[in-house]
């Protein structure tokens, strides 16, 4: 058995169910599992209907009906098969298409799971497309949603660009559909559709470029310093998806010079990225990276139905509300940034940490925990804990480091994971970003466990580099 033939497998399920519940998850990759599936489905004539969940866990579990419906969870349930054993769930009732480390469990339910091949960087979107293409051909319009979930959920970002079935297949397909458009030698920056240049220069700190990055007022001086245009003739600014491919080779050689002349490595200045020609210029859909924070932000207020129904097409009054979200979202975000920097975090020998308390909602702790990461001490991961407002004994745990530091040899899932066992588990992410749920009272012993894990962490991998 391969990939392909649970592929098969699941989607004949899914083909022979009379009604289907899709339960998903709220961020920008359950949100295109979710569009992708729902739509896939709908075009064979089978009634589907969708539930979002932050997480399956037993909190959650009552969301999903109890009906005869297939149940199909997509970007969650791999970890969580012992919850629908314990919810009575039976084999022919369930379906998981997941990308997450999968639970043994003595229920054998049909999963379509990319990890065990090896497909490491697909994402449950990309799993979930591959279900809907084999459903029927016609749905490589699809190819789309399966990007932004899969860029969504950072697969592009270790390599620069998507790479492996991905890549090979869903990207390959997306270009056929004429509904995506690869730039191969793309700046890698964030926010090429919306942001002025200069303030997408300054927010990119991958890589970090001094007297650049986390720096508006020099990367204004810097594009000023090599000639290029700014603004238009009233004063708007340009953003690097409009500016003439010149402009762009002229960035691109001075931002590579700046880094050699700090002798710093260039390879990770360039990355292949995916936009969306069909979509209006100088908003957050031209581009995945863009389109999946509109989704993030949809999902972590709470509104993951209006991310779907803008990914089904919608321009109207769910892509306004959306704008807002984006808007009120990256306030919010920025606020939180600051006041971890103006407050400062805390340092142990292996992370730096901070609690929040509950200033911010928890949803978002765990992005404001990545963008701050920049401006701290990036060698080491950060730590950051908030209360939980439905459950007021307990504190959510989020982590995040870089890519260097997992090439230490970190894994903050396995950290989490094993720190938080004792308190029955609750570490779920990747080795990158990872998120877990502790006791209130156990804050303090939980730190240093995480940070004696990490010790452990760096020193075999420092052994096996031998
Ligand atoms: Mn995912």
């Amino acid at each position: 058995m391969g990939f392909s033939d649970d592929v098969k497998a699941v989607a004949e399920q899914i083909a022979a169910a009379p009604e289907i519940t899709i339960i998903s998850h709220i961020d920008a990759d359950g949100i295109a599992c979710e569009a992708i599936l729902s739509q896939a489905i709908s075009r064979q004539g089978i009634p589907v209907r969708s539930v979002f969940v932050r997480q399956l866990e037993p909190l959650t579990m009552p969301q999903i009906p109890s009906d005869t419906s297939l149940k199909v969870f997509t970007d969650l349930g791999a970890g969580q098969q012992n919850l629908l054993y314990d919810r009575g769930l039976g084999e022919k009732e369930v379906v998981i298409i997941d990308h997450h480390v999968s639970q043994p469990c003595e229920r054998h339910y049909s999963q379509v799971n990319c990890l065990p091949y090896g497909h490491s960087r697909m994402s449950a979107a990309g799993v979930s497309y591959f279900v809907a293409k084999q459903l029927d051909p016609i749905n490589i319009d699809l190819a789309k949603l399966a990007i932004i979930g899969n860029v969504g959920d950072m697969m592009a970002r270790e390599k620069c660009g998507l790479v492996g079935p991905a890549r090979d297949i869903i990207v390959e397909d997306g270009l056929r559909h004429q509904s995506v458009e690869v730039r191969k030698k793309d700046l890698n920056c964030y926010g090429t559709a919306t942001r002025p240049l200069h303030l997408s220069l300054a927010y990119n700190d991958d890589p970090f470029i001094k007297g650049i990055s986390n720096n508006p007022e020099g990367a204004r001086q810097f594009l000023k310093r090599i000639g290029i245009r700014q603004q238009n003739e009233n004063g708007r600014w340009f953003v690097w998806e409009e500016i003439a491919v010149e402009d762009k080779r002229t960035i691109i050689s001075a931002l590579a010079e700046q880094l050699l002349a700090n002798g710093e490595p260039v390879d990770r200045l360039l990355a292949e990225t995916y936009g969306f020609p069909d979509e209006i210029p100088r908003t957050p859909l031209r581009n995945a990276q863009e389109y999946a924070t509109m989704l993030n932000a949809c999902g972590r207020w709470s509104k993951p139905h209006i991310g779907g129904a803008i990914l089904r097409g919608d321009r109207g009054v769910a892509y306004r509300d959306a704008e807002h979200m984006l808007n009120n979202h990256r306030a919010i975000i920025r606020n939180l940034l600051q006041y971890i920097i103006d407050t400062g975090v805390r340092e142990l020998e292996n992370l730096q940490w901070i609690h929040v308390g509950g200033r911010y909602p928890d949803t978002i702790v765990g992005i404001g925990a990545g963008m701050a990461l920049s401006k701290l001490n990036s060698t080491k991961p950060i730590l950051v804990m908030c209360e939980v407002p439905e459950d007021t004994n307990l504190t959510k745990v989020s982590m995040r480091t870089n890519e260097r530091v997992v090439g230490r040899g970190v894994d903050l899932q396995q950290a989490l994971s094993d720190a938080s066992a004792e308190y029955g588990g609750g570490g779920g992410g990747h080795k990158i970003a990872a998120g877990a749920y502790i006791p209130k009272t156990a804050e303090q012993e939980f730190l240093d466990r995480v940070d004696r894990i990490l010790g452990e962490q760096f020193a075999a991998a420092s052994t096996d580099n031998r």
